[in-house]
């Protein structure tokens, strides 16, 4: 069983969208182990996307993922990594098919609705960002 980290972003539950978007996470058989609502500080998401630093970008990134609260969320299935990027489409909202999240709900490239983890060290990182080894045993 592999686990990813999922957030829906600040876009998303300002048009409150989180009841949409878990729903389709639970259809499409992966299973929420762990999950919390919090409002990130602008240290923390520098910290949680600290491998785009250098992009020009950053600073928009950061400004628009702490502008209102987020739902982090631990999915686990068998390659859940894949699975969810599947269901949330391509990073840019605008080239992002119909049916898939970021098509559905996503506006651009950075107000894209939701995260994934892209791989498995980054997942292990993110989840762990998150959530601390009690907040994921027994589930
Ligand atoms: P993904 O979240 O699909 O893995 P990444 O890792 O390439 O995409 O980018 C991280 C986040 O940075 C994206 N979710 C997106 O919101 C933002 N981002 C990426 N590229 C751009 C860009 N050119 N302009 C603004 N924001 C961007």
């Amino acid at each position: 069983m592999e686990r990813t980290l999922a957030l829906i972003k600040p876009d998303a539950t300002a048009k409150h969208l989180e009841g949409a978007i878990i729903s389709r996470i639970q259809e499409s058989g992966l299973r929420v182990v762990a999950m919390k609502r919090l409002r990130l500080s602008a240290e923390q998401a520098k910290a949680f996307y600290h491998v785009h630093a250098e992009r020009p970008f950053f600073g928009d990134l950061v400004a628009f993922m702490t502008e209102g609260p987020i739902v982090a969320m631990v999915l686990e299935a068998e390659g859940a990594i894949a699975k969810w990027r599947d269901l949330m489409g391509p990073t840019d909202a605008t080239k992002a098919p119909k049916g898939t999240i970021r098509g559905d709900f996503g506006t651009n490239i950075e107000r894209n609705a939701c995260h994934g983890s892209d791989a498995p060290e980054t997942a292990a990182f993110e989840v762990g960002f998150f959530f601390s080894g009690l907040e994921l045993s027994g589930l």
